[in-house]
């Protein structure tokens, strides 16, 4: 009898070699990269971009989408994409109530798009696989960021290429904040630290080897484009932003000391309470913004930051803390104003200055249904029988309604994992398998996770933009073989 595990890996060998030829994993299996010991490099965080100037209400910025070569493996470079030649691209901070015009140069030899995940922004600066920057050429995507404070993210987003695209090293942190909530006396500066994870397979000469939808060949985490750094911690409380920047790994992120994350906030922003949680799930393209406690620990003392769900012993620690000396020492302080030290708040309290967070709006309309499998026919990952077709629309939806959509993992024999991302707004997800998703884990949500199996009812209210966007499964390998959709936003009759 096959374990959920071996069902897992027999999935995706049998999805991966139906796709593509044998030989071409063979060798890919065979190529051992150069050996980096675990926590032997510092980990780097990316540069946070500067406006290259600021109106009254917009920052503008210049990027450029290019091939650099620099080193991820001590000593190696690698050939690798970059936003501005950083790995991951640099950090863009971000103010609700103030546009953001970035101007992206691709300087790629073929088609770019940069779509910006998680925000609700107009059509035209989505970045639309079907709508890309040619060539040498230059486009300006407009950011309103008129939506709550959220941790986001940017990446390539060109019509079969944004696996490949995003796995070479382009994408990065957007990092939205509201002056409302800057009262909030919550970690900031060089204590609210945001943290891009991924899978990553090197060869034997240290260049990135891609095969699509390899997931039990990328035996390499990557945190912030470095292999399985160290971090040294002052004794303080941090604000950590995990996003899931992978094409495929699962993480279920855990504290070595056993300690809990007070996790904060979800994909599109904060959580009504916080919560407490010793292990925290966020696969492709999910975020948690979690907050952790060093003090009171000792110092010298080494914390791992850890993958509970690792499919392989050495993938099980990401990044290693090393909590300094007394220097910075400061009394614990109340992280949330009216929140008792050293206790969490209970989902039903109510915590004075927290944003509020009510988003079941409307009534719901319309009930859809979005079965997701691998089509063991053609070897593509469909949608209700589709593969992605950029001259069709699969929902047409009047603007203002609000609509279900419920949503199926038809894999079960397979044992696939699926995800579903819906560009332009945040969702709730109401239910999973009948049973209420737990409230960290239901609102506020760009992309949803699938157990094989799983029939997951999302709620959405279609506010804003009109237009056509897509919808899609984030782990981008299978985005990529055609697991994506298009809605259309029209006006109301
Ligand atoms: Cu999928």
């Amino acid at each position: 009898m096959l374990n959920r595990r071996d069902a897992i890996k027999l999935g995706s060998v049998a999805g991966a070699a139906l796709i593509f030829p044998t030989k071409q994993l063979a060798s890919a299996l065979s190529d051992d990269p150069p050996e980096v010991r675990p926590f032997s490099v510092p980990l780097s965080i990316p540069p946070v971009l500067k406006p290259t100037r600021s109106t009254a209400d917009t920052d503008f910025y210049d990027m450029r989408i290019a091939e650099t070569e620099l080193e991820i493996l001590p000593g190696i470079r690698t050939r690798t994409l970059t936003f501005n030649g950083s790995f991951p691209g640099p950090t863009i901070r971000a103010q609700r109530g103030r546009n953001t015009v970035i101007r992206q140069f691709n300087g790629l030899p073929g088609p770019a798009t940069v779509h910006l995940h998680g925000a609700d922004v107009p059509p035209s600066s989505d970045g639309h696989p079907m709508d890309p920057i040619a060539p040498g050429q230059a486009r300006v995507y407009r950011y309103p960021n008129d939506q709550r404070a959220a941790t986001l993210w940017y990446h390539d987003h060109t019509h079969h290429l944004e696996g490949e695209r995003v796995y070479r090293g382009l994408s990065g942190a957007y990092l939205l904040s509201d002056p409302v909530d800057a009262r909030l006396p919550l970690p900031s500066g060089e204590f609210d630290v945001p943290l891009i994870l991924r899978d990553a397979k090197f060869d034997s000469g240290g260049q990135l080897v891609f095969v699509p939808d390899d997931f039990l060949n990328r035996p390499t985490i990557l945190v912030n484009g470095r292999p399985q750094p160290y971090f040294e911690v002052k004794r303080k409380l941090y604000r950590l932003r995990l996003i899931n920047g992978s094409n495929l790994e699962m993480f279920k992120f855990r504290l070595s000391t056993g300690a809990p994350f007070l996790q904060i906030a979800s994909d599109g922003g904060f959580l009504r309470v916080p919560v407490a949680r010793h292990e925290i799930d966020v696969w492709p393209a999910e975020r948690a913004e979690v907050l952790v406690d060093f003090r009171s620990v000792p110092p010298g003392t080494a914390i791992a930051l850890q993958n509970a769900a690792a499919l392989s012993e050495n993938k099980r620690d990401i990044l290693q803390f090393r909590v300094g000396g007394g220097a910075s020492w400061s009394k614990p302080e109340i992280a949330i104003p009216g929140w008792p030290r050293a206790r969490v708040p209970s989902a039903r309290e109510e915590i004075p200055g927290w944003p509020s967070n009510d988003p079941l709006r409307g009534r719901a309309t319309k009930t859809r249904r979005f079965v997701m499998r691998l089509d063991l026919g053609s070897g593509r990952f469909v949608i209700n029988d589709k593969g992605f077709d950029p001259d069709r629309v699969d929902a047409t939806i009047e603007h203002g309604s609000t609509e279900i959509w419920e949503i199926v993992n038809d894999d079960v024999a397979l044992g696939i994992q699926h995800t579903m991302h819906l560009h332009l707004v945040q969702f709730r997800v109401l239910d999973r398998n009948g049973r209420p998703e737990p409230a960290y884990d239901a609102y506020p949500k760009d992309t949803v996770r699938l157990f094989p199996g799983d029939v997951v009812r999302i709620q959405a209210t279609f506010d804003s933009y009109l237009g056509r966007y897509p919808f899609h499964c984030h782990f981008l390998d299978h985005a990529t073989h055609s697991m994506m959709g298009q809605f259309e936003v029209v006006p109301r009759r």
